[in-house]
């Protein structure tokens, strides 16, 4: 039996060193399901222009999502853009899995919902294309800088995960005005089309709430808050933060080995800081 009816991932972004595959990995273990619904900006084309980064449990990511697609789990991918190379693709099926550029999901409680990644709803992104790449640079800067902070605030022994770029959308104003500007667009969207609400993406800010008696959820993302939403077996809709459900990492072991194999993912930087340790 699945844990839950259907899972909603979003801003998975797949392909950057932020993106935090091992929870997600840990996730989908966790939560099997009729419908798996991948909200856009699962492979992030954008940042890989850049440079690529993949690692093993990146790969992991993608299997396990084919694997389940051929176990007969539904699972539905609706490209952001971030994957907008995708959606030329839309309307087709590769193997398993079918691409859509929106689609509508009845909960198990009848409700209908548009499921679309958001960025139509997005001013930014629609009319000032550069302005979008920059801030993407930006907010990748930001959640590498987090990274540090998250390792410095371990080694002060201080608990839990605070997010550095969380804190920072909390703290700018005009990102609020952003948001909010963001759901009354979607919000007005789902009201025309006679909906009961939207499973959205795109803006890394997970959500449920009301609004005027319709639904308003926003997956999250995986490169820094690590949400996504599920549907229960009744219907009802949940927001999962998988930052604080898994265990804490388990204590460093003691006497490292010298010639400790690296995992494929590791880089020159990596080694040094390794190399740092036991010379
Ligand atoms: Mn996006």
């Amino acid at each position: 039996m699945p844990a839950v009816r259907s899972v909603f991932l979003s801003d998975i972004h797949l392909g950057t060193r932020a993106c935090k595959a091992e929870r997600l990995v840990d996730f989908l273990r966790e939560y099997p399901a009729q419908y798996l619904y991948l909200v856009g900006d699962v492979v992030d084309f954008w940042a890989m222009r850049r440079g690529i980064y993949w690692s093993a449990a990146q790969n992991t990511v993608v299997q396990k999502i084919l694997r389940r697609a051929r176990h007969g789990e539904r699972v539905i991918f609706i490209p952001g853009n971030h994957d907008e190379a995708l959606r030329e693709y839309v309307g087709a099926a590769f193997g398993d899995i079918t691409l859509h550029a929106e689609y509508v999901h009845q909960t198990a409680d009848g409700r209908r919902f548009l499921l679309i990644h958001g960025d139509e709803f997005d001013e930014v992104t629609r009319h000032h294309r550069w302005v979008a790449l920059l801030g993407d640079a930006a907010y990748g800067a930001l959640v590498r800088a987090n990274v540090v902070w998250a390792w410095v605030r371990r080694r002060m022994g201080r608990p839990g995960y605070w997010s550095l770029a969380g804190h920072v959308k909390r703290k700018v104003k005009k990102a609020l005005e952003f948001m909010y500007g963001f759901e009354d667009a979607v919000m007005r969207s789902v009201r025309e089309r006679g909906l009961d609400g939207i499973i959205c993406g795109h803006i890394h800010w997970a959500a449920i709430k009301e609004v005027d008696g319709l639904t308003y959820a926003n997956c999250g993302d995986w490169v820094d808050s690590c949400t996504a939403i599920v549907e229960h077996l009744d219907g009802r809709l949940e927001l999962v933060d998988w930052n604080r459900e898994i265990a804490p990492p388990p204590p460093p072991q003691a006497p490292r080995r010298l010639l400790e194999p690296l995992p494929p993912e590791v880089e020159l930087a990596d080694v040094l800081h390794r190399a740092d340790g036991i010379l």
